[in-house]
């Protein structure tokens, strides 16, 4: 093994330390809802035909004695092995840094799974993503509120709310919104350091608080790491550097909790740690920190 892999191999060491218990979410309202008959009880207008992979293998009726609000509801039938969608007729315009939640009141008391989520366009009508803000669940013997909520990634113009699922199932869904969030205060990121950078005689590690990403440099080799910004889903609301540790506050979009994250720099060894904790629960995976994309082109390490 050269010296170089010794060394990158040492730099990638960090220490993720993620401790989350009991949070209060909030909620969206009814206001501002940019779905419209998201209740269903103007039956299925404003939605687009059902569809699924397997052609005719499903379909979506307009349920009047079971419904969680109102007079009716919406029963998804689904016979298919593979995936489904069924989404309104909403295409919202947004812009890097807005703030959507998505709300579905859902009930699949068989097999099967439903996923609240939006699909993501660029200024061409080119799709970017069809799972944005993806919240999944199997079985739900009652009605259940299911919400996600995420933030546009850069290059996204329009975003289009869906449900979507996957095998045979029975699914009632009422009262899905879509509410553009205000920005909270904490996330406005007045005088914050565009980066932060920690030193030693090896390594240069700087963080950018635009994307929250990590990018280091082995000053002894000249090659350069970095992160790449795939759905963080965290904005940094702090950053502050002392000694060899920098200090982020990050608000984690999807949950609303705010977390704190340390680096901390060996003084001397080409190495560093990145702890992450906060107080509460979240929806999903966190999918942060980013990934070392350009360590995915590093040659593969010699067999053990
Ligand atoms: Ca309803």
């Amino acid at each position: 093994m050269n010296r170089e892999m010794n060394a990158k191999r040492k730099i990638f060491r960090p220490v993720w330390k993620i401790l989350l218990c009991g949070l209060v979410c909030a909620a969206a309202s009814d206001n501002g809802n940019l779905v419209e008959n998201g209740g269903f009880e103007s039956g299925l207008k404003g939605w687009r035909p059902f569809w699924s992979r397997q052609p005719g293998a499903g379909r979506v009726v307009v349920d009047e004695q079971v419904a969680h609000s109102g007079a009716r509801a919406a029963r998804i039938e689904h016979e298919g092995a593979e995936d489904w969608s069924f989404e309104p007729e909403t295409r919202v315009p947004a812009q890097s840094g807005d703030i959507f939640e998505l709300e579905v009141w859902a009930k699949l008391p068989g097999p099967g799974s439903v996923t609240l989520c939006a699909s993501t366009w660029d200024a061409q009508g080119r799709n970017v993503s069809w799972t944005e803000g993806g919240r999944t669940a199997n079985r739900l013997d009652g009605w259940t509120r299911l919400t996600s909520r995420f933030m546009v990634p850069a290059g996204v113009a329009q975003i289009q709310p869906r449900l979507i699922g996957y095998g045979k199932a029975t699914i009632w869904v009422d009262d899905f919104a879509l509410v553009k969030l205000a920005v909270p205060n904490a996330a406005k990121r007045s005088n914050l350091p565009a980066r932060l950078s920690l030193t030693n005689a090896a390594l240069a590690v700087t963080v950018e608080t635009s994307n929250a990403t990590i990018a280091v440099l082995d000053r002894r080799t000249g090659r350069r790491w970095q992160q790449t910004p795939v759905e963080a889903g965290v904005m940094v609301t702090g950053a502050r550097a002392a000694g060899n540790r920098i200090d982020l506050d990050l608000w984690h979009v999807s949950s609303g909790l705010e977390l704190r994250a340390v680096l901390e720099l060996d003084p001397i060894l080409p190495e560093f740690t990145f702890s992450l904790e906060g107080d509460g629960t979240i929806p999903g995976p966190l999918r942060y920190p980013c990934p070392f994309a350009s360590a995915l082109r590093a040659p593969s390490p010699a067999p053990n």
